[in-house]
């Protein structure tokens, strides 16, 4: 008598036999944990911008305050002649509004989005960290 283990074969016998070593069942998946680090490859850009601010040639943010939905990010724009840090409030701690610390670092013309969304509902402050005490720097973004 045949025996019913090839791969592909009659399905009732690939179910009974699934453990038998076919493999190739129910590995699919498995690829919704959530990178710590945000996005490197695939998946980035998914998060909807729901404003943008930018640091004008004259080194002010404007508007230095947007209002956004939960689940969208932030774009920042650096028009500015020189580097800035967005950091979240409160600094040194930058612990308010986690999505708001992706930015980090932006040098002179460069364009980046927040590579988290944000999810709660509340005011989030921003600074340039390597400016903290500079108002010119600084800004609310509200998550309704
Ligand atoms: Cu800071």
């Amino acid at each position: 008598m045949k025996r019913w283990v090839r791969c592909g074969g009659f399905l009732a016998a690939a179910a009974l036999f699934a453990l038998n070593g076919c493999g190739g069942y129910g590995g699919g998946g498995g690829s919704d944990y959530q990178n710590p680090t945000g996005p490197t490859g695939g998946g980035g850009g998914s998060i909807t911008s729901g404003a943008t601010i930018t640091i004008g040639a004259n080194g002010v943010v404007s508007p230095a305050s947007v209002t956004i939905d939960r689940g969208q990010s932030v774009t920042f724009v650096n028009s500015h002649n020189a580097a800035h840090d967005v950091s979240s409030n409160p600094h040194p701690d930058h612990t308010d509004c986690p999505p708001l610390n992706t930015i980090g670092r932006l040098v002179a013309g460069q364009t980046k989005a927040t590579s988290s969304a944000f999810t709660t509902a509340r005011t989030c402050g921003f600074h340039d960290h390597d400016d903290p005490d500079n108002r010119n720097l600084q800004g609310s973004i509200v998550v309704r």
